[in-house]
């Protein structure tokens, strides 16, 4: 049986897939230190979906699967003695790595949430890395990035995945090509931490042969999978708050309480989606395809679809009547901008993308409505600004 070690497996990401891994026959160990949930907390919201403690939904996976999930609460960033102790007892084949301070918005809040981003989410990556080399330890490391690394000035080319080509002129004018990391293009604090995760990858697998998966991942919508839907105790976090709320998700949520739906600026940022479903049989294939001892690092752009942020609004307020408000854009973010993606490497994997068109109000929008006297609506604003300059993304009542 392979065994995975699953960091950041209480989060949104992490929960489905460690039990998919599960049900696929892996042997899982969840590690988080529980920030997250600490982070809502501070913030004064709650998931719009009632979550259960790790335990309590460890204890029901076992109730309805009959299979085994360990838990270790451990802080990969700050706790390096007890990782590298856990890892020489586990000797996990795969580690996935979810645990990270994942909000744009909630990193650019000021000085304190900046530093905590980049100190939480640098360390956890390098510990994990450092950990591998001190222990001689030959785990794939697949880590969960970004698509926004690449940022969203692509001049209409299509964003390959994680590597350019280019051509150098040399001594006496001759032409040398080379493939160098695409160049990154961060847009917030959190997303510029992905980008230096990418420089330690292709430095531990230069220097240490460490085998490591890039997982470039677009916005990630919807809330259960055919897993977390099995008991009402293994349901799934959903962030519907100015901070960590997703794009899709909180026009789904807004339109279930009757808020208009805020589209910031112009509406006109295209941006990457995929769904929950399809982000756990990614990490899935991933984990089964890895890349031999000695290769650079595998980026694999982990989406499925390109959206342009109004026309989601304009087909959200068709589906549900709800109303659209343009606010002001508290990011400071190209109004408009184009987005070409290959996602050629998971396609070929055999991945089936699971649609917009086919999803979009089946789950999530009902999972909104059944919950939404949960919602605190004075946290469904927008209220961080990217710079001084900006106002909150409010809804102005007329
Ligand atoms: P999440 O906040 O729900 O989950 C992250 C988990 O990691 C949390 O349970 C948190 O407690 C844990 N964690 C954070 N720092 C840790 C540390 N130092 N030690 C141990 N555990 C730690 O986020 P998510 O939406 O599940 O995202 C998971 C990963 O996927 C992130 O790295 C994020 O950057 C990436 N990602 C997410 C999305 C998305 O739309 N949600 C899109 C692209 C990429
Ligand atoms: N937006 C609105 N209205 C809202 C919320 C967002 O118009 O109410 C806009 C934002 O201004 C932005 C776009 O929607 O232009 C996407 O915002 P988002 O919050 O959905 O996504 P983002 O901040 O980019 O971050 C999310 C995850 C992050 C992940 C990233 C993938 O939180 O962890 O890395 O998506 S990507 O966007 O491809 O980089």
């Amino acid at each position: 049986m392979k065994k995975v070690m699953v960091i950041g497996g209480d989060g949104f990401c992490g929960w489905p897939t460690s039990l998919y891994l599960s049900e696929k026959g892996y042997d899982v160990t969840i590690v988080d230190n529980l920030s997250r949930r600490k982070i809502d907390n501070r913030l004064g919201v709650v998931s719009l979906t009632p979550i259960k403690s790790t335990q309590e939904r460890i204890e029901a996976w076992k109730e309805v699967s009959g299979k085994s999930i360990k838990f270790v609460e451990l802080d990969v960033a700050q706790e390096f003695d007890d990782l590298a102790i856990l890892l020489g007892e586990l000797k996990p084949d795969a580690v996935v790595h979810f645990g990270e301070q994942r909000s744009a918005p909630y990193s650019m809040r000021g000085a304190c949430p900046k530093r905590y981003t980049v100190d939480n989410n640098i360390n956890a990556t390098h510990n994990l890395l450092a950990a591998l080399v001190l222990l001689d330890l030959d785990a794939h490391v697949v880590h969960l990035g970004t698509m926004g690394v690449y940022g969203y000035d692509g001049a209409g080319l299509e964003i390959p995945e994680g590597y350019q080509q280019i051509m150098v002129r040399g001594e006496e004018n001759v032409i040398h090509n080379r493939e160098i990391l695409y160049p990154s293009n961060p847009g917030s604090i959190y997303h510029m931490t992905k980008t230096m995760d990418q420089l330690m990858f292709q430095f531990y697998a230069k220097n240490d042969d460490i085998r490591i998966t890039d997982l470039h991942q677009g916005i990630v919508w919807g809330t259960q999978t055919d897993q977390t839907r099995r008991d009402e105790r293994l349901i799934n976090r959903f962030a519907y708050d100015g901070d960590y709320g997703t794009v899709l998700n909180r026009f789904l949520m807004q339109a279930a309480i009757g808020y208009p739906l805020t589209v910031h600026g112009t509406g006109g940022q295209t941006r990457a989606f995929i769904h929950i479903s399809d982000t756990v049989r990614c990490v899935e294939l991933a984990i089964s395809n890895p890349p031999a001892k000695g290769d650079r690092p595998v980026i694999r752009n982990q989406m499925t679809e390109t959206h342009r942020v109004r026309e989601l609004a304009e087909l959200v307020a068709r589906l549900t009547g709800a109303k659209v408000a343009m606010v002001d854009n508290p990011r400071k973010e190209a109004a408009e901008n184009d987005l070409r993606v290959s996602n050629a490497s998971f396609l070929k994997l055999g991945l089936h993308p699971t649609t917009l068109a086919e999803g979009l109000m089946n789950d999530t929008y009902q999972v909104a409505q059944k919950y939404a006297d949960r919602i605190n609506r004075e946290r469904v604003a927008a209220s961080t600004i990217w710079t001084k300059n900006q106002k909150p993304g409010v809804v102005t009542v007329e």
